[in-house]
């Protein structure tokens, strides 16, 4: 888990296959090994020791996987807090989204690209998410703010996208009419 697919692999410019249900051992193990590396990667020490940068989401592309399965870990603003969206994703469809831009005001990284692209990445501010769990359950999720972001994101590598396609490159930091600008 600890070698994610970097930009100019192919794997991260081409659309990810749906699963079919049941999942096999290996695409659930996969499923919970992304999701242990969010964790890990979110323990400062751990993250350290391990030398992994700290992510919200991994996309099974990431770990070189055509599918369309993703982990998102997002944590609660207050660490008591349980975590604002933490779920094992498959075969995820974003049912709709708001009018209403959102981007974070420190724009986006990503896992598979090593450097800094700077500029804001204009997504919705909520979304409704139809998605399957590892054992096939269908859930509906209203999201909104970072958690949408993260999701549209992850869902956007599932199709070969990357962040910074989404990113204006001769006006890197400007904000479309009604968008609003996170934390
Ligand atoms: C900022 C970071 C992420 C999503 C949205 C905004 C996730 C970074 C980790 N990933 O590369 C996951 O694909
Ligand atoms: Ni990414």
């Amino acid at each position: 888990m600890d070698d994610i697919t970097r930009d100019g692999n192919p794997v991260l410019r081409s659309r990810a296959k749906e699963l079919n249900f049941p999942l096999s051992t290996k695409e659930i193990e996969m499923g919970h090994k992304m999701m242990e590396y969010l964790e890990v990667s979110q323990d400062e020490k751990l993250a350290e020791k391990y030398h992994l940068r700290a992510g919200v989401g991994l996309a099974a592309p990431q770990v070189g996987s055509p599918t369309r399965m993703a982990a998102v870990l997002v944590p609660a603003e207050n660490e008591e807090e349980p975590a604002a969206f933490k779920e094992i994703i498959v075969n995820p469809t974003i049912l709709s989204e708001s009018v209403q831009g959102a981007a974070l005001g420190t724009g986006e990284g990503c896992l598979s690209v090593d450097e800094d692209v700077p500029g804001y990445v204009w997504r919705h501010d909520r979304i409704k998410l139809r998605w399957f769990d590892l054992e096939g359950n269908k859930h509906i999720t209203r999201l909104k703010d970072y958690p949408a972001i993260v999701v549209q994101h992850e869902f956007d590598h599932l199709n070969g996208v990357l962040f910074y396609d989404h990113i204006n490159k001769d006006k890197r930091f400007e904000a479309p009419e009604g968008g609003v600008l996170i934390n």
